[in-house]
């Protein structure tokens, strides 16, 4: 630091400067991002809260009914009625609260010890964190050869020390929901913690069904379902960092809750101590700005524009990995290794990403990937081929 102030333009003009070495979503080149440019309302309303604590409800009691306010209006978009939750810091936070629950759960009622989570193949890697924080063992349930985690791996898996089975709503690599309604079953009637990662998909499925797209069950609707993640701030259009989390029972916030004696609330439940209010307030209004009818819109947009991008794909001659059940295509050239097909990409401007089960170039398409970006895209697509 300098020992004088500097103005603030001077400072500006440096930021400006730095942040220009920044990718834009704007540019429409970041294929593999599944947040976007929030929307501005949401923006503007981030600002007025910048300063409010969740940590300390006590304190900002208004902003503390906008989070309850947020996690019912979720819930509701989740078939619960009376939610109990959080707006946290992004999936990861979000999916380390459910694992926390599971595992307090089963080690004050069922006194298992030494838990183990039943993942798929395909879940995010904020389980493995969770794991590793909790001392929980990880059992990889197979994929089918649909990449859905393979119910009868699950099945086997079971053991004493089970103490929750994860399944996905919008897995990160390729966009697939997972058999729930099976496995909400199966944990259900073995009494597991069944938690549900809709990060993405929680988001979208919800609204791509009032418009006509069929998914099974996959939220509260079932009996199983414990908890459920599902973040604002990736299809939801709100800033960073909105995560959520829904649990069916208050009993799974209070097994995690440890006391915070000198603040205005004497427990608390989240992972973060002191936590952006901003982030519930910026969802709470974009959730009101938008509406059903504006989440639809934008569900069934972007739902357009994959199957758009899919059939160019297809009719250059790429090979598309599996049909898209949400806005994720995932392909290969026919005779080009993936990493190479992805330099190529890169040398173009694109930004993209490779996902690893199936190795395939993966493009997420969210709200700041127009039509026209696609477009050349599949040009520069073609002249690659
Ligand atoms: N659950 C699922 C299914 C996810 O896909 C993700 C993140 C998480 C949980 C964790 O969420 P947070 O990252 O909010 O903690 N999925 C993306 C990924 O890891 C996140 C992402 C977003 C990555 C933008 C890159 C990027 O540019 O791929």
């Amino acid at each position: 630091m300098e020992d004088k102030p500097i103005s603030k333009k001077d400072i500006l003009k440096e930021l400006n400067e730095i942040q220009s070495k920044d990718h834009k979503y704007s540019d429409g080149r970041i294929l593999g991002s599944m947040c976007t440019e929030a929307h501005p309302f949401a923006k503007e309303v981030y600002c007025k809260f910048l300063d409010s604590n969740l940590g300390d409800p006590g304190l900002f009691k208004g902003t503390k009914y906008i989070e309850n306010e947020v996690i019912k209006s979720i819930g509701e978009l989740l078939s619960i009625s009376e939610p109990y939750g959080n707006i946290v810091t992004g999936g990861t936070e979000a999916n380390i609260m459910a694992m926390r629950a599971a595992r307090n759960h089963a080690r004050k009622y069922k006194g298992i010890k030494e838990g183990e989570i039943i993942i798929p193949d395909s879940a995010h890697f904020s389980f493995k964190k969770a794991a590793d924080m909790m001392n929980l063992k990880i059992i990889e349930a197979k994929l089918d050869e649909n990449y859905k985690i393979d119910v009868d791996s699950v099945k086997e898996n079971i053991s004493d020390n089970t103490v929750a089975i994860v399944a996905i709503a919008g897995t990160t690599e390729l966009g697939l929901v997972d058999p729930i309604e099976e496995l909400s079953e199966i944990a259900y009637e073995n009494n597991i913690y069944f938690h549900v990662d809709a990060a993405f998909g929680g988001f979208s499925i919800p609204f791509l069904r009032k418009i006509g797209y069929e998914f099974p069950p996959f939220d509260f609707s079932l009996p199983g379902v414990c908890s459920i993640t599902v973040d604002p701030h990736k299809m939801g259009l709100a800033p960073i960092p909105a995560g959520g989390i829904l649990f069916r029972k208050k009993e799974y916030l209070e097994v995690m809750a440890v006391d915070s004696p000198y603040l205005t609330v004497k427990t608390q439940s989240t992972i973060v101590g002191t936590r952006s209010g901003a982030a519930s307030a910026a969802t709470y209004a974009i959730m009101k700005y938008l509406g059903n009818e504006g989440y639809e819109k934008l569900a069934g947009n972007l739902m357009d524009n994959t199957h758009y991008f899919k059939e160019g794909l297809e009719k250059i001659g790429y090979d598309v990995v599996v049909e898209p059940e949400l806005n994720i295509v995932a392909f290969n050239h026919p005779d080009m290794e993936a990493h190479d097909l992805a330099d190529k990409l890169e040398d173009l401007g694109w930004r993209v990403s490779v996902a690893k089960c199936p190795i395939a170039i993966r493009v997420v398409l969210m709200n700041h990937i127009t039509k026209q970006h696609l477009t050349d895209l599949l040009d520069d697509l073609t002249e690659i081929y």
